[in-house]
């Protein structure tokens, strides 16, 4: 069996977070976290590289030791380690961070006072009011935790978009190789660049059903087929991941296409347009009576129901059907109206590489800038710069951009939105770089009214620019701290603050829904990669696809406009 990325990221961050709740040294669990980020985005994987003969402590954030521990795990498929602390530690306690306002610390603290050491254990205490005898928690904090279990229990178990693509990829590469298949899609969510996806439908069109399902079933990562026919089947993979494939006519193509996409309720919504015009449709096509009328492609069906062709990222029933009817549909953003990146990191603080490495890197992606944000000194676990650091940065890119051609490097900071709203790093000292990314990495457990108070008066700061990862959730991870995100947004509007789309694929932060918001208020977005590393910056495109699924244009995006006018809404 292969060993997937993913994986060995998980068995990192799983080994981190049991780590932090045993109280081990920060930067210990840091080192794990930060290789599972390079592993998860790496855009090989580490078994190929190793089949390769590569040298795995050459990539970055990995050394000897993290090298060796994923040779183990794409050997044997465990990590020795891990078995060890999860002895001493319950497995189960690092799903207990998922909930809201359980850290690390307050995990342990359940666990000693109480023996929590499973969610099952902590409904339980919850329930029963042991939780608010426990020093640190109060009778809110017990309600908070029994309210969000069961919101956590409700939540299907999704895959990550960029975890769902590892898993896919070579399943697509081995169906190319099925007999008298002609085209293939991956259909479903994964189409609509969903930031996580329940299972992938894979749409063919072939002469013979009954071989391509041969072919697909006798994939070697199939763990078990669930259901089998001439035109559809599904199977599990070993990863979990269920895989649904359907195969059609090539008449059918375009409408099964529509069909398989989805979203369910953009379906529904066309399927009422058609009843309206006279029309059936269906995943064979568009009928009038018993003829089919079209269904070769996808712009056929929608003409037919006078629709311009919609972006799957847009098919959810949002107004799309509405837009397409008047030809007013948004003219979305793609990855090459991308002039540069607003946030990045250098191994100065806890990024991977040089400032030289990372502007290279971002000219050979075509880009017209790259900033470097390493992080202000709060972040003492990231190496963050203090003033007189920041300040020597600030004279190494000038010099920098001087011998630097087609590329040019923006001076800036991760600044700390400190507790009570203020800045990390003094006003004259933020004068000094081009604009500022201001961030929360701390105190996420505070109402929404007061941190929403936080952010508020944090852009009260003229110096303020760009509000980064504005909930700060990591998708399956942790879930956003609470705000109120449209006073947030028309607060950014009012003082010209631009608001920062995150495409680390695990944060993906602000979502489709937030985009949408802010593009009704008028904000301004910049798609940023927060790369550490130089492989990173290949993230921007799921960003672009939430920007997509967002409805954002080319001209909503700060980080499409060319230097000289993007200098200009950095001035408040
Ligand atoms: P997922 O897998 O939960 O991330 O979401 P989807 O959108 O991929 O949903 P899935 O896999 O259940 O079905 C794939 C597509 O098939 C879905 O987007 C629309 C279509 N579909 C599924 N069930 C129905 C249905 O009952 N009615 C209609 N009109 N379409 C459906
Ligand atoms: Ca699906
Ligand atoms: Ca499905």
């Amino acid at each position: 069996m292969t060993v997937h990325n993913s994986e060995i990221a998980d068995s990192f961050e799983k080994l981190a977070d049991l780590l932090e709740i045993e109280g081990a040294n920060q930067f210990r669990v840091r080192a794990y976290r930060n290789a599972a980020s390079t592993i998860r985005g790496y855009p090989r994987s580490m078994a190929d590289l190793l089949e390769d003969g590569e040298d795995l402590s050459e990539l970055p954030g990995i050394g000897n030791d993290l090298a060796q521990k994923i040779g183990t795990i794409v050997e044997t498929g465990e990590l020795p380690l891990l078995k060890e602390v999860e002895e001493r530690t319950p497995e189960a306690l690092s799903e207990l961070m998922m909930i809201e306002g359980l850290g690390a610390r307050k995990v342990k603290a359940l666990h000693d006072a109480l023996n929590v050491n499973s969610l099952a254990d902590l409904e339980r205490a919850a329930a029963s009011g042991e939780i608010r005898r426990v020093s640190g928690f109060g009778e809110k904090s017990e309600k908070k935790i029994l309210a969000r279990l069961q919101k956590y229990s409700g939540e299907e178990k999704r895959t990550r978009l960029i975890d769902a693509e590892e898993i896919g990829r070579p399943l697509i590469e081995h169906l190319e190789k099925a007999d008298g298949i002609k085209d293939i899609v991956i259909t479903g969510s994964y189409r609509r660049r969903k930031e996580t996806v329940g299972d992938l439908d894979i749409l063919v069109t072939a002469k013979q059903g009954s071989s391509v399902m041969d072919h697909f079933t006798s994939y070697n990562e199939v763990d078990e087929i669930a259901s089998r026919g001439k035109t559809r089947s599904t199977v599990f993979l070993q990863s979990g991941m269920q895989v649904d494939l359907r195969v059609v006519p090539q008449v059918s193509f375009g409408a099964a296409q529509i069909y398989f996409t989805g979203s369910k309720s953009h379906n529904i919504a066309l399927r009422k347009l058609g009843i309206r015009k006279g029309f059936k449709v269906n995943e064979y096509g568009v009928f009038k009576g018993d003829k089919r009328v079209c269904g070769k492609t996808e712009e056929s069906v929608y003409a037919k129901l006078g629709l311009a062709w919609i972006p799957p990222e847009l098919r959810e029933d949002h107004g799309e059907l509405e837009a397409a009817k008047k030809d007013k549909l948004p003219r979305l953003i793609t990855l090459n109206d991308i002039r540069g990146n607003l946030h990045a990191h250098t191994s100065a603080s806890d990024g991977h590489n040089s400032l030289k490495e990372m502007a290279e890197a971002a000219r050979d992606l075509g880009y017209d800038y790259l900033a470097i944000t390493d992080h202000s000194q709060r972040l003492t676990v990231a190496n963050g710069l203090d003033k007189k650091r920041l300040l020597a940065q600030v004279r190494e890119i000038d010099r920098l951009n001087q011998k630097l051609d087609g590329i040019v490097l923006l001076k800036s900071s991760e600044v700390d939105i400190l507790e009570d709203g203020s800045l990390d790093l003094p006003d004259s000292v933020l004068r000094e770089l081009d604009f500022t990314v201001c961030a929360i990495h701390h105190r996420f457990g505070l109402s929404r009214k007061k941190q929403t108070e936080r952010i508020l008066r944090a852009m009260d700061n003229i110096n303020f620019n760009i509000l980064a990862h504005p909930s700060g959730r990591l998708i399956n991870k942790r879930p956003p701290y609470e705000t109120d995100m449209e006073k947030i947004l028309e607060a950014a509007r009012e003082r010209g603050c631009i608001v920062e789309l995150n495409a680390q694929p695990q944060r993906l932060d602000l979502t489709d829904e937030g985009c949408r918001m802010a593009r009704e208020l008028g904000v301004k977005i910049s798609i940023a990669t927060d790369a550490h590393s130089i492989s990173d910056m290949d993230h921007m495109r799921f960003g672009v696809d939430q920007a997509r699924r967002g409805w954002l244009e080319k001209s909503d995006v700060v980080n499409c406009q060319p230097l000289d006018k993007l200098a200009k809404l950095f001035t408040r």
